[in-house]
């Protein structure tokens, strides 16, 4: 039970001869802390003696094997969690050992261990010489117990875990009703996620135009075979509409505006069409990768450098406004707002406490329109609670490996995928 690349120098023939302990074996005080903890789960302390005649102490270990003696008492401590204790067949294993510790002195100045098997006097009651060897392999023993070590790492393992956040599955406050309100079966289905932004474009335009549609929430980091039916890429949102199947957030805003339903999103006259179209590509390409070079830098000074651009790209498209809004084209939602409004709720939630973004000043043409992105009934149907954004891009935020394909693109200095 090797645990990896930190581990001592021949450990496996280490453990062996510490379960084995055929020979009188003698430990300094550096072979006792570094090879103990991992073979302690093979012995379990039964006692202590203290010598008179000298510097040294004596502990007992029974084989793990032999089982506890009934009636050992629980550890009432209330700090202490309660262990599932799974009764185990007693005495499989009579094998004990004594460990003699013996403390450093003037003329021996090194402290030693000494360890060697306890044989039952065979003219005690119970007879024959038992406690010679093992009636079981280390395997065994490592089965039933993990030794410190290990222990200790999956512990730090688990502690980890619980303090790091991770993407959240599930959708919460108003979005969690919206998810709810569309769970029953539908020929045109949205495959997204809870705390992706490409998603949310596409969730928008659906609740704006009050197109009837099914939500099915899906891991795309897990990448189930219901989504890469879909989308063989594996990437949300994806959707279904009866046998069709497509990809892409900017693509499924144009087909879902394509269907003629609820409120256009692009305006019908060719030029404010292409207009909206190349500031709507403005955010894809320029706002959209900037946002997270900002979140994912993890060097402070040039985290202030990809803030300053992601202001300038911002301000290029508020220059390129409808000069009283609030929106885009003026008063209402337009596929730039669509494209861009996930991003929007994103930088109060996430790169303002990760990266100290700026909070738009109020009554400022900016402020005016994130305050109206924020207010939008269509958006607020599909945002989460704030935690949900904040747990979900510390892994961003902390440039994790293994974060996403997005983040993988980012670092490399790709586009995004
Ligand atoms: N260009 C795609 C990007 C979609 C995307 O990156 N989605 C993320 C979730 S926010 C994803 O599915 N990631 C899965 C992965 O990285 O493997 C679009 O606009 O739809």
């Amino acid at each position: 039970m090797s645990t990896g690349a930190g581990d001592p120098p021949n450990l496996i023939e280490w453990r062996n001869k510490l379960f084995a302990v055929e020979e009188q074996l003698v430990l300094s005080e550096q072979e006792w802390t570094t090879y103990w903890p991992y073979i302690d789960n093979v012995w379990s302390h039964r006692s202590t003696q203290k010598s008179k005649k000298g510097p040294f102490v004596t502990h007992y270990y029974d084989c793990r094997l032999k089982g506890r003696p009934p009636g050992t008492p629980q550890n009432n401590d209330p700090n202490k969690r309660k262990r599932k204790r799974t009764a185990r067949e007693r005495d499989l294993c009579e094998m004990k050992i004594k460990v003699v510790e013996t403390f450093p002195t003037a003329t021996r100045p090194f402290k030693t261990y000494t360890i060697e098997k306890v044989k039952r006097d065979p003219n005690q009651a119970g007879g024959e010489q038992v406690g010679e060897t093992h009636r079981h392999p280390l395997s065994e023993s490592d089965r039933i117990k993990r030794h410190s070590v290990l222990r200790n790492e999956l512990k730090m393992q688990k502690e980890l875990k619980k303090v790091q956040k991770t993407y959240h599955k599930r959708a919460t406050g108003l979005a969690l009703q919206t998810v709810k309100r569309h769970s029953k079966p539908n020929e045109l289905k949205l495959f997204g996620s809870c705390f992706c932004p490409f998603v949310q474009r596409v969730w928008i335009a659906l609740e704006v135009k009050g197109i009837n549609y099914q939500y099915i929430e899906v891991d795309p980091y897990k990448k189930p075979q219901s989504l890469m039916e879909v989308n063989p890429r594996g990437l949300v949102p994806a959707l279904r509409h009866g046998d069709w199947v497509c990809h892409e957030s900017t693509v499924l805003l144009e087909y879902l505006d394509d269907l003629g339903v609820g409120q256009p999103l692009l305006p019908s006259h060719p030029q404010i069409r292409a207009n909206v179209r190349l500031w709507a590509d403005h955010v894809s390409r320029n706002i959209v990768p900037t946002f997270y070079r900002c979140l994912q830098e993890q060097d402070q000074q040039k985290q202030l450098l990809h803030l300053e651009d992601l202001k300038k790209e911002i301000s290029r498209l508020v220059e390129a406004a409808d000069p009283i809004g609030p929106f885009f084209l003026g008063g209402l939602l337009s596929l730039v707002d669509v494209t861009f409004a996930p991003w929007i709720l994103r930088l109060s939630r996430v790169l303002h406490p990760y990266r100290n973004w700026p909070l738009a000043e109020p009554g400022s043409r900016w402020g005016n329109w994130v305050s109206a992105i924020e207010a939008h009934e269509a958006i607020k149907n599909t945002t989460s609670d704030e935690t949900l954004y904040l747990d979900s891009y510390e892994r961003y935020a902390e440039n994790r490996p293994n974060t996403s394909q997005l983040a993988d693109a980012v670092n490399a200095g790709r586009g995004l995928p």
